[in-house]
């Protein structure tokens, strides 16, 4: 399946004329070609989106509004085929697909076709000076939306709909290791009568395309997910030419679970935290600590539960794990893994810690949901995100400590607390260094909420009206008057 650049709503071979394989992780065979773009292809894109800001910008909100709306729809309507190219792509299950990735694809855009109607700005009455203020949120006009290999279609349109809500046009670069779906939405946008130029979505390695979308001088704004090493190059390159920037990075999430919780509703959601789409979400719970009075009946069970989870092709409807998005990934989850065999002081593998390989599929890149017990935080595999089917498992004794072991990262993305006690729920949540708390529960989102990191995960929030104010720019009108 070769794939095209997206420029002025129509597809564009690279510029640049360079093109890379497009691999499917779960033969590990190339499927197709994507574009190599370079830094021409993102000077076309950003010529047809200057062109169409003008007019975009001025569009009235009740049309902006019906065109985001039609965009969710016919994202539904394609979700069979959104899905398959999704799981194709990523080598995510099938199912999870089409139950998370396209739906919350759809969600994105409803969700914001809808809060543009209700976003409104200030105004200040100074009263007895017979002066009026008030604040304007207009549009900054080309903006550079960057996004990761892990939730392809979620985390691009997470980006595209606020930006392109707000009235700015858009370059978008998807990951290069997961850009079908992202080419996918380029017609889709067109269909539902999104002007030309608005949406233009160029594709590329990061190095080349990504940083040429970065450096662009008319580019005023970066909205970025994805490592936190990236996100510092891309700060780098950004901040002295005073961009604004939106980096959601990496994470190295703490799971605290007290002894008081709902033991069963925390077993199977902590399964799902640290399995979920191969391990390879920011948000889950890599880290788990538990309170020493539960650790061996949890450990116990825990195992047992992970141990039938089913490593399988993508598309087969029993598969829970599917493939690592690619080879270089399965790498380095494997490195991580062997680092642990070859400190048995520090780790013991409770269970998995090995590739798989499925009949038919020998050369896709599957590995084993693997628990590692550790003697101590400090150790490199909780430190490091790895970002894969991993995680770590270590007691503790009290909330002081479990605040201590939880904070002890560079990171602060997400942490999970399970208590049916109310008071250390608001403790913990006032605490715990992360941008996202989530207590008896994982990855339950409502999209006004703030989403972000602090620390190394990143700087700004997306979502609700604080996407909206990321991607305008405010400004006050002070009038006096007779
Ligand atoms: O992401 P990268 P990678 C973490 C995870 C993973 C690590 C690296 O630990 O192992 O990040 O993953 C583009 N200028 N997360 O290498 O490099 C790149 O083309 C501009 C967490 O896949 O951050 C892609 O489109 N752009 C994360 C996007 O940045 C650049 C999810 C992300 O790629 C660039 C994914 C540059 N210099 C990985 N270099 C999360 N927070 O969810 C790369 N890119």
């Amino acid at each position: 399946m070769d794939i095209k650049n997206f420029i002025n709503n129509e597809e564009h071979i690279p510029l640049s004329g360079m093109w890379m394989d497009n691999y499917d992780p779960a033969t590990g065979k190339i499927y197709g070609e994507i574009p190599s773009s370079n830094h021409t292809d993102v000077e076309s894109a950003y010529q047809a989106a200057t062109k169409a800001f003008p007019s975009w910008s001025n569009t009235p909100i009740d049309t902006k509004s019906k065109i985001l709306s039609k965009i969710a729809d016919l994202i539904e309507e394609n979700l069979e085929d959104l899905a398959r190219a999704e799981s194709k792509d990523n080598g995510k299950p099938l199912w999870l697909a089409q139950s998370v990735d396209i739906p919350r694809a759809s969600s994105n855009f409803r969700f914001f076709a809808h809060a543009i109607t209700q976003y409104a700005s200030q105004s200040h009455d100074s009263t007895g000076r017979n002066t009026l203020n008030y604040t304007l949120r207009k549009p900054l006009g080309v903006v550079g939306c960057i996004s990761p290999w892990n939730l392809p279609l979620y985390l691009f349109t997470w980006k595209i709909a606020p930006a392109i809500a707000a009235g700015n046009c858009v370059i978008a670069k998807p990951s290069e290791v997961t850009p079908v779906t992202a080419y996918l939405l380029g017609n889709i946008c067109k269909k539902a009568g999104l002007p030309a130029g608005v949406l233009n979505i160029v594709h590329g390695t990061g190095p080349e395309c990504g940083q040429a979308i970065v450096e662009h001088p008319g580019i005023k704004a970066i909205s970025f997910t994805g490592g936190t090493n990236t996100g510092a190059r891309i700060a780098a390159t950004a901040a002295p030419m005073f961009k604004k920037l939106s980096l959601e990075l990496g994470g190295k999430n703490p799971n605290l679970i007290f002894s008081d919780c709902d033991y069963e509703k925390m077993l199977h959601t902590t399964v799902r935290s640290s399995f979920a789409n191969q391990g390879q979400i920011c948000l889950c719970g890599s880290r788990i600590f538990v309170q020493e009075e539960i650790y061996d009946k949890f450990k116990k069970d825990f195992i047992k539960l992970v141990q039938e989870l089913t490593v399988g092709h993508p598309m087969s409807s029993t598969t829970k794990v599917g493939a690592v998005v690619s080879a270089s990934h399965r790498d380095k989850i494997l490195d991580y893994i062997a680092f642990a065999k070859a400190n048995p002081e520090e780790y013991t593998i409770l269970t998995g810690g090995n590739t798989l390989q499925i009949p038919n599929y020998e050369d896709g890149y599957y590995i084993e949901p693997t628990v590692i017990e550790v003697s101590n935080n400090t150790c490199k595999l909780n430190q490091e995100e790895i970002f894969g089917p991993v995680v770590t498992l270590m007691t503790f004794k009290d909330e002081e400590e479990a605040i201590a072991l939880a904070n002890g990262t560079r990171y602060g993305l997400s942490a999970t607390v399970w208590t049916e006690n109310l008071n250390r729920s608001i403790k913990l949540g006032n605490e715990l260094e992360a941008g996202i708390v989530w207590v008896n529960t994982w990855l339950n989102r409502d999209l006004r909420t703030a989403f972000g990191g602090v620390k190394d995960s990143g700087i700004g929030r997306e979502g609700g009206f604080h996407a909206l104010d990321f991607f305008t720019e405010t400004k006050n009108i002070c009038i006096e008057y007779k």
